[in-house]
């Protein structure tokens, strides 16, 4: 037992850690531990963009290094350690920009296919959100459908993939400040694939080979990630599938059900998982299931999915990322069904030690030793009903090994941007001026992003939940989203009564409003809505006129993917100071993590900060809420109420 204990905060997953060793099963717990990171690969100076590398440059160890030795310190085309460690990581830019693009090209070719009518089962859903896109992209409204009004928003939002020259149309929605900035540093991104294709060009041997201009275009691209395809999948989603209201729901591994079929829904996208849902609530369905031998169909989700159909339909949420094979290992799960993005290829290989069948469903993503049963949006339907009727017979091959660990939470979810608009202002008088005036007055003295994913190289959850719980604690309110999110939500900090763990200030505020001290704000693309809501307390006022000049900060405690990567660098390319922790993949270049830790902020207004302790990445956070308190002068307010506090427990001990 003590061993899995130093492999996760979370005591169902500990359960599950040690049923996968008494079963045989391996995981990416015992993988990390025979796997060690290659040292020179880890801090960013190995390249291997040609034939002719390998090339690995490490910093000397140990040694002071002359400066012959460090002008000699090259790969055979004469690639300095700078450039090597400066493209590897806009490569990562790339890399996780793509993805979160692809996903949002996804949805606008749906959303295309919903409005012509082509795409049966789907609709549009929030009419009012329709309209305001229809606003933003400049398509005329007048007395058109809604139909006619979406296809031209549709064909826009596709447009702005392959747009070659211009600016993507979202940056619109950016403090005006920002957006000068942005087209200043020559930093506006044009395209979304663009911007893309242009780093894989300048990162091919021979190319851009000044690690400054590198950067930069890591941080158009991924400028274009957040404002462009991130933002799209998230706008258009809402249209889809409703806008995110707040909802109750229960999270971790005990939301299995012994009883009834276990279907997990696991990746990212809510496409096919919205219909799964329906589908799984059909009577026949639930028929089949009961001639089956269960009482009923029980559907869960992992990972970014599971935010996706938590926030809109309250659907229970089984784990985050270290959590998917831990699910199987249950031997509770008749199907896992997964979509793209942060899916482990060993979902196969431990699925053999139990029954669970894994059906992979995009064209994109294929695992040997899946079913593969491919999602078609011309017919949704029926390949949901195929994967619920999977489920349902093989419901009766689960063993006799079962074990569902009995922990689960209550969470809030639910809190978008437009969300949080209404709860902060009402119906009618929508606003983030009772936010903005709290930060002033001080009851609330920042907020935080806090997202990301889970690294198998540090304690499973322990980060997120040291460092979130460190913010509240000094009044600063915790945005979220992705896994990280999962991880608090288990650990009881989405829930009002949470805010027992805030200070005072803090609590005040939300016991006023109703809301916990951590906000769940959805999945990883669903980081544009923390952009919305940063750009709302902008154009609210009070608190300056660029969201560099706000007290907020961003954090991935746990980060993993190239994805983390570069929604990192969007919130410093927003203007938003941004610590990662876990490791960090320029070490291996002094002059480069300077320029990402120090220079950027000279060009951007926000930069990057490592450090892999929780408490102390917390204090630099707020450090840094305290330095924008300060530049705005509502230090003093602060200062204000922490003295009569002071004065109370005085009083209070007297
Ligand atoms: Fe080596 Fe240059 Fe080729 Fe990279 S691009 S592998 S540094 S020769
Ligand atoms: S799922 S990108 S592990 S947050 Fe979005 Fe979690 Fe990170 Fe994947």
């Amino acid at each position: 037992m003590a061993e899995a204990e130093t492999k996760s905060i979370d005591n169902a997953s500990i359960k599950m850690i040690e049923k996968a060793a008494a079963d045989g099963a391996n995981t990416a717990f015992d993988r990390a531990e025979t796997m060690k990171p290659c040292p020179i690969g880890a801090e960013g100076t190995c390249c291997k963009n040609c034939g002719m590398g390998p090339c690995r440059v490490p910093l000397p160890k140990g040694k002071e290094e002359t400066p012959k030795e460090k002008k000699e310190r090259r790969g055979i085309c004469g690639a300095t350690a700078e450039t090597i460690a400066a493209r590897n990581f806009i490569r990562m830019i790339a890399g996780g920009a793509a993805a979160h693009s692809d996903h949002g090209r996804g949805v606008a070719k749906l959303f295309l296919a919903v409005a012509k009518g082509e795409a049966p089962g789907y609709e549009i859903k929030d009419e009012q959100k329709l309209l305001q896109l229809a606003l933003d992209f400049g398509v005329t409204i007048g007395d058109r459908s809604n139909n006619e009004i979406a296809i031209d928003i549709g064909e826009k939002a596709l447009a702005e993939f392959g747009k070659q020259e211009g600016e993507v149309l979202f940056l619109r929605r950016a403090p005006l400040k920002r957006q000068e900035l942005w087209r200043r540093e020559g930093i506006a991104p044009r395209g979304i694939d663009r911007e893309i294709v242009e780093i894989m060009h300048r990162t091919h041997i021979g190319v851009d080979q000044d690690y400054r201009s590198l950067l930069r275009q890591g941080v158009r691209a991924s400028i274009a990630d957040g404002w462009g395809g991130s933002m799209i999948a998230t706008e258009l989603q809402d249209i889809l599938f409703g806008t995110p209201a707040p909802v109750l729901g229960r999270i971790n591994l005990g939301v299995l059900k012994r009883d009834e079929v276990n279907l997990i829904i696991h990746g990212h996208e809510p496409l096919l998982s919205e219909m799964i849902v329906v589908a799984a609530q059909e009577p026949q369905m639930i028929e089949l299931a009961k001639s089956k031998g269960a009482n009923g169909i029980s559907i869960a989700g992992m990972c970014c999915t599971a935010n996706e159909i938590l926030m809109r339909h309250g659907v229970p949420l089984a784990g985050n990322f270290l959590q998917q094979e831990l699910a199987i290992v249950t031997g509770a799960v008749d199907v896992m069904v997964v979509d793209i993005q942060c899916i482990m290829q060993s979902l196969t290989t431990v699925a053999e030690c139990y029954h669970t069948k894994i059906i992979t469903t995009s064209p994109k993503a294929h695992i040997p030793g899946a079913i593969h049963i491919e999602f078609d949006e011309h017919n949704a339907m029926e390949s949901a009903r195929a994967i619920v009727r999977t489920a349902i017979e093989n419901f009766p091959n689960r063993g006799s090994n079962i074990d569902i660990p009995k922990e689960q939470t209550n969470l809030v979810a639910g809190f978008s941007h437009e969300t949080i608009n209404y709860l902060l202002g009402g119906i009618y008088r929508a606003s983030y001026r009772p936010l903005n005036d709290n930060i002033i007055n001080g009851r609330i003295r920042g907020v935080a992003g806090v997202v990301g994913c889970n690294n198998a190289r540090v304690k499973h959850n322990e980060n997120h939940v040291t460092m979130v719980k460190e913010l509240i604690k000094n009044d600063v309110l915790v945005l979220q989203t992705g896994c990280s999110a999962i991880a608090c939500a288990e650990a009881g900090l989405m829930t009002p009564e949470a805010a027992e763990y805030a200070g005072e200030g803090l609590a005040s505020v939300c016991e006023a409003v109703g809301i916990p001290p951590v906000l769940h704000l959805g999945s990883c693309v669903d980081n544009s809505r923390i952009l919305m809501a940063a750009t709302a307390m902008v154009k609210d006022g009070g608190l300056g006129d660029d969201i560099s000049e706000l007290p907020v900060a961003g954090a991935a405690p746990e980060w993993m993917s190239e994805k983390a990567i570069s929604i990192g660098q969007y919130f410093v390319g927003s203007g938003v100071f941004t610590v990662f922790g876990a490791t960090w993949p320029t070490l291996g270049s002094p002059e480069v993590t300077e320029f990402l830790f120090k220079d950027l902020e000279n060009i951007c207004g926000g930069m990057w900060a490592f450090e892999p302790n929780p408490i102390k990445a917390a204090h630099l956070m707020i450090d840094h809420i305290d330095k924008k308190r300060k530049a705005l002068g509502i230090d003093k307010a602060r200062e204000r109420i922490l003295y009569d506090m002071a004065m109370r427990r005085e009083l209070e001990a007297a």
